[in-house]
């Protein structure tokens, strides 16, 4: 049987849901993303594209090319709540789904196109149970493996379908450029140039020693894509939903004090774990159980994503304010959920805060080094 995959990708996917939510925006340059002083652009709808606005571009940027833009502040609960339904259609037509990030997933097909005349009518079904559930318009690419259905879903946005045969898959991208296989960014471009690689087709071609010069241990891999070979599965969501740590102290813990920093400390390792897998999260849930032994946990979703120890801890802090600590703590904890990858999810430069972020590389360097218990925060 022949395998295919398919991804699924929203078209604009933040700027179409403000559309949605307000369809006067309809056929307007939208520009989502944040509005503070240092805020960057999340996504812009294709009408902003036009001007030359894109994602990551500090906002002050957009507004120079784009005076005549609507600018929106991102609203990244109601993404996920759209997201989510999303996700529960793709569920609808196969039972392997992998979710890549808020508005994509891989979907694994094999075998499925048999209910349908072909893969491509099965495509078409999934668009439109989107545009009727939704109102939203996504584009599909359809392939023998993952890396080309990315790269199918790509080629045609917005409202795109993309079917690449097995056949024909190695010709198909051959004359691509090499920045089109994930991974490739500009200093392995820059060193392909040096041996007049500027091609997929001349990296499936190229000797693997000049691939190990360029990409080390992942040459075979990355001459592997080239020839548009990839054995990945999509995988289902066994990865844990949530990541945390929780403590049960010696004493009964009672002072403001005192329960601030076994908080401080218990963010900071949620925060080095998430980092350590390369997650960020958006809920952060803080959980008390009493020296009577009544439990209670409290949550709290953040708009932006959120992977530091400063940000995590100023969500706990909040929580904390909801609770009524009337007698003693025995236990604490801190879990973040609403996981993501952290590549998957650019959305960390909605307000990128360099300084905590190399705060954070630093102690994480650390940690990483000398075991989880070397850096507490004093
Ligand atoms: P993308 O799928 O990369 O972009 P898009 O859906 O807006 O546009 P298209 O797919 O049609 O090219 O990302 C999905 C969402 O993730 C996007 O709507 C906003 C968010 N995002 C960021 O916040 N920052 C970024 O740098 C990127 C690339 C995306
Ligand atoms: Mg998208």
């Amino acid at each position: 049987m022949l395998r295919w995959i398919m991804h699924v990708d929203m078209d604009a996917f933040f700027a179409s849901v403000e559309q949605l939510d307000n369809p006067s925006l309809k056929g307007l340059p939208v520009i989502v993303g944040g509005l503070s002083g240092r805020g960057v652009v999340s996504t812009c709808s294709y009408e902003a594209r036009k001007f030359g606005v894109h994602s990551a571009m500090p906002m002050h940027m957009a507004k120079r090319l784009c005076p005549q833009g609507i600018y929106i502040q991102g609203r990244m609960r109601r993404y996920k709540e759209i997201s989510d339904g999303i996700m529960e259609i793709f569920r609808s037509f196969s039972p392997l789904v992998e979710q890549l990030s808020v508005d994509e997933a891989f979907l694994d097909v094999t075998g499925m196109e048999g209910l349908y005349p072909d893969v491509v009518a099965l495509g078409k079904a999934v668009k439109n149970k989107i545009y009727e559930q939704t109102g939203l318009h996504a584009s599909v690419g359809i392939a023998p493996n993952k890396f080309l259905a990315k790269l199918a879903s790509d080629l045609d946005k917005p409202d795109g379908l993309v079917l690449i045969k097995h056949e024909t898959a190695a010709a198909f991208i051959a004359p691509m450029p090499v920045r089109k296989i994930f991974g490739i960014g500009k200093s392995a471009e820059a060193m392909l140039w040096q041996y007049g690689i500027d091609t997929i087709g001349k990296i499936a071609a190229a000797d693997i020693s000049i691939l190990q010069k360029v990409f080390g241990i992942n040459a075979q891999a990355v001459h592997n894509l080239a020839c548009g070979i990839d054995n990945r599965p999509v995988v289902n969501e066994t990865e844990a939903k949530s990541i945390g740590k929780e403590h049960t102290y010696d004493k009964d813990l009672y002072e403001e004090a005192d329960l601030k920093k076994a908080v401080r400390d218990l963010c900071g390792e949620t925060g080095w774990r998430l980092r350590k897998r390369k997650l960020i999260g958006y809920t952060v849930t803080l959980k008390v159980k009493f020296s009577s032994f009544k439990i209670i946990t409290r949550s709290i979703t953040s708009e932006l994503p959120v992977a530091y120890d400063e940000e995590i801890y100023a969500l706990a802090l909040k929580l904390m304010q909801q609770v009524r600590f009337t007698e003693g703590v025995r236990l604490l904890g801190v879990s973040i959920s609403h996981l993501e990858s952290e590549d998957a999810a650019p959305v960390l430069n909605f307000n990128e805060n360099e300084k905590i972020k190399k705060r954070n590389m630093a102690v994480d360097f650390l940690k990483n080094k000398f075991g989880e218990s070397i850096i507490k925060r004093g």
